[in-house]
């Protein structure tokens, strides 16, 4: 009988599948033997992981996979992808989603509560392919998502006294999904949705340095290539 994990169905809903699909395609073609995978979140990484699954089944490729969220190790796991983590190993290269890229490719990501450790892999992988379908693709970054941070449940006041001090226009505590009450992140954490007319190539900077801010969903200046469709 299948494992437990075997068993566990996914979620088909995917916006822009067939876009999704060819990226998903690239990345895969990309993995050689011995690489660690830094493996980021979202529907594109699912797809990602499945093309690379479909791999593993003829070819053989000795990888392992760090993930950045339970949902993907999980995911990692139903495939018979091998895992790993940052105690034992640093990740070869990357690969990861996002919810908005500007012409900078500065990112805006988060939109699944995950961009703590998204951004803990990001800072130590030497290589780190986004990829995104043409949907993403924004002139200014808070176009269609607002920036997540993640906040200590403790100082959920005092940080969002700061936030609106560097200019959000709106902040909205992100609700659970389908029951009452916010979501709460990996790490028991809260996530405040920010919404800021002018992202300056500061504002993830000035964003971290509040005390109770455990991340945001702001990547500024990271050298990432971006895998479009
Ligand atoms: C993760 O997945 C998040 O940082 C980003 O919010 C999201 C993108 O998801 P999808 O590929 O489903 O659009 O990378």
């Amino acid at each position: 009988m299948d494992s437990l994990i075997e068993r566990l169905q996914w979620s088909s809903e995917i916006i822009n599948p067939e876009a999704k699909q060819k990226v998903a395609r690239q990345i895969a073609q990309k993995v050689k033997d011995g690489d660690i995978l830094g493996v980021g979140s979202g529907s594109t990484v699912y797809m990602a992981l499945l093309a690379i699954a479909e791999r593993l089944k003829t070819e053989k490729l000795n990888i392992k996979a760090i993930p950045t969220s339970l949902e993907i190790s999980m995911f990692c796991s139903k495939l018979g992808i091998p895992l790993t983590s940052l105690y034992e190993h640093t990740p070869t290269w990357l690969f990861d989603g996002a919810d908005e890229v500007d012409p900078n490719n500065w990112l805006i990501k988060g939109r699944g509560g995950a961009m703590f450790k998204e951004k803990l892999l990001i800072s130590v992988s030497p290589v780190s392919y986004i990829i995104v379908d043409d949907s993403k693709m924004v002139n200014q970054l808070c176009t269609h998502f607002p920036v997540p941070v993640e906040v200590f449940p403790q100082a959920l006041v005092s940080v969002g006294q700061k936030l609106e001090e560097l200019g959000a226009t709106s902040i909205v505590l992100r609700p659970a999904k389908g029951k009452d009450g916010p979501i709460i992140t990996e790490n028991n954490n809260l996530v405040l949705d920010c919404h800021f007319d002018n992202v300056s190539k500061t504002l993830e900077r000035d964003i971290k340095s509040i005390t109770g801010v455990i991340e945001s969903g702001l990547f500024i200046g990271y050298p990432v290539e971006i895998i479009k469709a």
